[in-house]
């Protein structure tokens, strides 16, 4: 049987669960929380909290289970932009249409905005109404796709490769790592809260490993797309054209025949989740089809 759901709904109760889950701006110390909630709300595509929503609404769990665990995984998310935009990094003035958190605030603030929120992020998905042993499962998935292994690691790994030519072999990995980690991440910590079976687990991983290739390359796409991809964006070492692209890999058409080819693979991934999948669907449409 079909269920209803629709994405913009999760994306908006997304924004209300990490507005109900941040700190207040009104407790100390002040400036900090303030600058915690100027990166983590008011904007951003919520793909990451979609995907928890999509992942329990496809098992059979209702939205109001995975509030908490859609708001961790968005203030994890919202770390690691505040972090990539510092002057150390990508040294980016604009984030979301808006000025960065070390624009806007400090630079020393948006360091320790980047660490609360991944900190608190963990305290946050422990307030998850699920038995022990699931959210201890939940944690370490969490870490594990944060850390050095996953979206950290990513990050390590695309810094050292400004300016070198690499394989498509590396530049995938790369990109599971930075960005696949997390978005993988999302499904998996909705599908062990609602207790998915190992085959689900398998099947449920492969279609988000597929929809985070997906997500990457479109971004590559509309980066050379849209003239809007630049703006914001100081000049240096992370200038676009220095960096390692499926675009620049493949070319044009490479490509978008690359990111139909994810699209084949969310399709074969969800056909072995033998439920009504509709929702998680959709979103490996959205994606291939976004404008921003
Ligand atoms: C600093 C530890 C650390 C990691 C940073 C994710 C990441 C690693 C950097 C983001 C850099 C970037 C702009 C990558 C392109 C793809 C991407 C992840 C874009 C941002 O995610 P969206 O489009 O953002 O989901 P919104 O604003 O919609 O939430």
């Amino acid at each position: 049987m079909k269920t209803e759901f629709s994405l913009a709904a999760w994306a908006a109760r997304a924004e209300q669960a990490l507005d109900q889950h941040l700190p207040k701006a009104e407790a100390e110390p002040r400036r900090l929380h303030q600058a915690m909630r100027y990166a983590a709300l008011g904007g951003g595509k919520r793909l990451r909290a979609t995907l928890v929503y999509a992942t329990g609404h496809v098992l059979g769990d209702a939205p109001e289970r995975l509030d908490a665990l859609a708001a961790a995984i968005e203030m994890i998310h919202a770390y690691s932009l505040v972090h990539d935009d510092l002057p150390a990094m990508d040294n980016d003035d604009l984030r979301r249409g808006r000025p960065t958190v070390h624009r806007a605030f400090d630079e020393a603030t948006a360091i320790l905005v980047g660490d609360a929120l991944l900190t608190e992020a963990f305290a946050v998905a422990c307030r998850s109404a699920l038995p022990t042993e699931r959210l201890v499962e939940i944690v370490g998935t969490l870490a594990r796709a944060s850390g050095s292994i996953g979206m950290c690691g990513g990050q390590a790994i695309d810094i050292a490769a400004v300016g070198q030519t690499l394989s498509l072999m590396a530049l995938e990995d790369m990109h599971r790592r930075k960005t696949g980690a997390l978005i993988r991440a999302a499904v998996r910590i909705a599908a062990i809260a609602g207790n998915a079976d190992g085959a689900e687990l398998a099947a449920l991983d492969d279609y988000a490993n597929a929809l985070g290739l997906a997500f990457q390359i479109k971004d590559d796409l509309l980066d050379v797309e849209s003239d809007s991809a630049t703006l914001g964006k100081t000049a240096g070492k992370d200038d676009a054209a220095n960096k390692p692209t499926y675009v620049a890999l493949l070319g044009l058409e490479g490509a978008r025949s690359k990111l139909r080819l994810q699209g084949e693979a969310i399709d074969q991934a969800l056909q072995r989740l033998q439920r009504d999948s509709s929702a998680l669907h959709a979103i490996g449409q959205w994606v291939a089809v976004r404008q921003h």
